[in-house]
Order: C-alpha cells, then sequence, then structure tokens
C-alpha cells in the first residue's frame, strides 16, 4: 500500500488552489508534477556548485561534472543499460527521435522501409516523414482495432527484407494502450530490422529493462515521471550509436577540430553537442530516485486501481464514449460525452479546479481513426486520489447538465 498523504506531502504544487477549489491535478500524461525533493536538487545546483561541465579545473566544474555524471549512472541503472555511454542525455523524447531519424539518413536507401505504428504522437510520426523525404524511403503503418490495439497479424506482413527499421511508443498517449513491445522488436529483428521505443508515457508507470527487451533504441522524457522539463535520455544499443553520424555539430562533441577536418568525440559526447541542461539531468537523476523508493510496481497497481475506478464511474454517466479499451492499459482515460465538444468539458471542469487535457493530444491520426476532432483526457498519477476522482465525476456530471 502506498502512503498516499504522505506522497502528497512532497509535492507543493498539490496544496494550491484554482479557480477557489483544490487543485485536482489529471493531465499527469502531459507533464507530471515535481517533487519538492527534484525542485530542491534543482535550487541546491544554482547555490552551490553551478558551473560548466567536462572543461573545467576549477572545483565547481568537477562538483558539477561529478554530479552530472552521476545522473547518468543512476539512468543507466534504472534502464539496466549495459553501458553508461549508451544514455545520451537530451532535451526530451521529441530529440531523441529526431537524433535518431536525421542520423538514419546517412543509412537508408532510396525505397527502404520504415515501420511506424497507427497509434504513435506526432513526435514519432513527423521525423520520419521527413527522412522519408530526404531519402526516399517508404513509411508502413500498423493499423489499430476500434478497442485501440496494434493488428500484430498486419504487422507481420509489413514486414520484409526491405524493412530498416520500427518506431512504436511502449504506451499510447491519447488511448493509454499498452504496446505488447517485446513480441514487436522480436518479429522485426526476425528480418534484420532495428527498433526504437519511445517511452514517453511508459516510464512513469514502468520501469523498462533495454537488456531484456533487446530494442535498439529507447527514449523518454523526463518531466513526465517527476523529472524537470528540457530533459529527457535516448538509450542507444553502442553498435548503432556508432553507426549514426552525430546529431548537432558544437563543443564537447568533438576530439580535434582543424580547418580541414574535425574528428568526433567518443561515446556519448558524439551526441551531446553544446552545454547541456546541467541542473535539469541532475535533478532527473534524482527524480528516478524518488519514484524507486516509492518502486514502480507499486505505484503501477496503485493506478491501476485508480483507472478501474475511473472507469466504472464515468460509464455511469449517460452518453460516455470511452476511447480505448484495450486490456493493457495504463491510467489514460480519453472520453467524449455524446453532444458535447471535449473543449466545452475541459473548460467546465476547470473553473472546478480539476486539470485535464481536451484536444487531439499530438495524434491526430488517432482521432481520425474514431472520426472525432478530440477527446477528454484524464491520465492520473501515484498521488492522485479517488477522492480527486469523485470530485472529477461531479464536475464532468455538471458540465454534461450545463452544456445539454
Ligand atoms: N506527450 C501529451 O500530453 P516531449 O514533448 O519531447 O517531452 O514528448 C513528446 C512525446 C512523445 N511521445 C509520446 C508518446 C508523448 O506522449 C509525448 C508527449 C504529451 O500527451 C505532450 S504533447
Amino acid at each position: 500500500m502506498l502512503d498516499i498523504n504522505k506522497i502528497r506531502g512532497d509535492f507543493p504544487i498539490l496544496h494550491r488552489k484554482v479557480n477557489g477549489k483544490p487543485l485536482v491535478y489529471f493531465d499527469n500524461a502531459a507533464t507530471s508534477q515535481t517533487p519538492k525533493i527534484v525542485i530542491d536538487t534543482i535550487v541546491d545546483y544554482y547555490s552551490n556548485y553551478n558551473a560548466n561541465i567536462h572543461r573545467g579545473v576549477h572545483t565547481l566544474s568537477q562538483e558539477a561534472t561529478n554530479a552530472y555524471e552521476a545522473a547518468r549512472k543512476k539512468i543507466q541503472d534504472h534502464f539496466n543499460a549495459a553501458k553508461s555511454y549508451e544514455i545520451i542525455l537530451t532535451s526530451g523524447t521529441t530529440h531523441g527521435i529526431n537524433m535518431v531519424a536525421t542520423g538514419f539518413a546517412d543509412l537508408l536507401e532510396n525505397e527502404d522501409e520504415i515501420i511506424v505504428s497507427a497509434l504513435e504522437h506526432h513526435s514519432n510520426i513527423v521525423p520520419w516523414q521527413m527522412l522519408c523525404e530526404k531519402t526516399g524511403a517508404i513509411l508502413k503503418v500498423i493499423p489499430m482495432s476500434d478497442e485501440g490495439c496494434l493488428d500484430l497479424e498486419a504487422y507481420k506482413k509489413l514486414l520484409t527484407e526491405k524493412t530498416k527499421l520500427v518506431f512504436v511508443n511502449h504506451v499510447s498517449n491519447a488511448l493509454g494502450t499498452i504496446n505488447p513491445i517485446k513480441k514487436i522488436i522480436d518479429m522485426a529483428h526476425e528480418h534484420g530490422a532495428a527498433v526504437l521505443i519511445d517511452g514517453a508515457q511508459a516510464t512513469p508507470h514502468i520501469k523498462p529493462d533495454v537488456q531484456e527487451l533487446d530494442c535498439e533504441f529507447y527514449t523518454c522524457s523526463a518531466h513526465k515521471l517527476c523529472g524537470p522539463t528540457g530533459v529527457g535520455m535516448i538509450y542507444g544499443k553502442e553498435e548503432w550509436l556508432h553507426k549514426l553520424p552525430p546529431y548537432q555539430g558544437g563543443g564537447e562533441m568533438i576530439s580535434e577540430v582543424t580547418f580541414e577536418k574535425t574528428t568526433y568525440a567518443d561515446l556519448p559526447h558524439k551526441f551531446e553537442a553544446g552545454t547541456p541542461n546541467i541542473a535539469g539531468v541532475i535533478a532527473f537523476g534524482a527524480a528516478l530516485d524518488y519514484m524507486n523508493k516509492i518502486g514502480f510496481d507499486r505505484i503501477a497497481a496503485y493506478e491501476n486501481e485508480l483507472l478501474e475506478y475511473a472507469t466504472e464511474k464515468l460509464l455511469t454517466i449517460e452518453g460516455m464514449k470511452l476511447y480505448g479499451t484495450a486490456h493493457e492499459k495504463a491510467a489514460v482515460i480519453s472520453f467524449n460525452i455524446e453532444g458535447i465538444h471535449p473543449y466545452d468539458i475541459g473548460s467546465i471542469v476547470d473553473k472546478l479546479g480539476i486539470a485535464v487535457r481536451t484536444g487531439h493530444h499530438c495524434a491526430q491520426p488517432i482521432m481520425d481513426y474514431y472520426n472525432i476532432p478530440g477527446t477528454v483526457r484524464a491520465s492520473f498519477s501515484f498521488y492522485n486520489t479517488k477522492e480527486e476522482i469523485d470530485l472529477f465525476i461531479e464536475a464532468v456530471v455538471r458540465a454534461k447538465s450545463m452544456l445539454i
């Protein structure tokens, strides 16, 4: 059992009011809230050892470098990467995907094939379309079912000897579906294709083991798992990080620079040009410590309880239509009420202090599949409660009575 009162005490923002009501924060899939220990880590960095890393012989620079590299090690341990230099620190999931998509321009030939799923966020669609425009590669799509599950039989047929890369999310941000990524990875490997997993929505709920998964790349954002914004990581298997060219040129990613030729630094620095978000990376490490102390198994079990409770209650409202009813789901509920625009529900519940996301959730192809402009999305975290869900249900019922 989680001590929810104690956990809630760790998050200063959960004690504020919004529009005169206690905040109910159900927009965790967009950005999770930040515990004080993570905020304190950032304050400590800027108060006590703010300096550039890997560059100075002076004490502050060494302290900052040590803390930054210690965070990389924590991230390595969390994801069970074999080597710390297989963890590339980024500004977030979008950065990680663009790093690989841009690099693959050197590895693909005209009419090579790459495979995406119908359940993706725009971050895992647009960079690949840009890659196809550059290389002449062909983008194929694994279709989805009405429940929001991927059709693995169709996927099997899409894989050919021309398939070079498959990229799917671990958990869908719009529907919450947990995809069978181990199966997807193994099937791609049977055809010699590499796999990138977008873990942006999985990592707040699941502790992935990249060696067990055997994926070539796995990427996520710190701000969805109690860390700060503007920081993330991409794991890459060493051989693949050697195959890819550097993403950006600049300071720190070089070995030697002359006007005739530049040689590049070893991993991971080859992919980390310029001064990074040093405080953010150190705070990312603190966020992982915080969540690991609570325990991902306990987090997932509790969030699942919230998901079941909220699903059952929402289904009692007449005209309710849920999107994404997969058996394996993370704590995300997308819905509409017949005859009401999702934006109107979102605006009314906000007046009652409740934060949800409305719209297409940066996953327009999913909305097109259902032929809707968007949904209301409530996404739960381990610091939410059933009492908050009750307030939310009351608010939705009230919104419905005002709008119909
Ligand atoms: N989804 C949501 O409300 P960044 O912005 O780089 O941290 O993460 C992008 C991203 C990539 N993949 C998935 C599956 C995601 O869910 C997101 C971010 C947020 O659903 C903000 S759009």
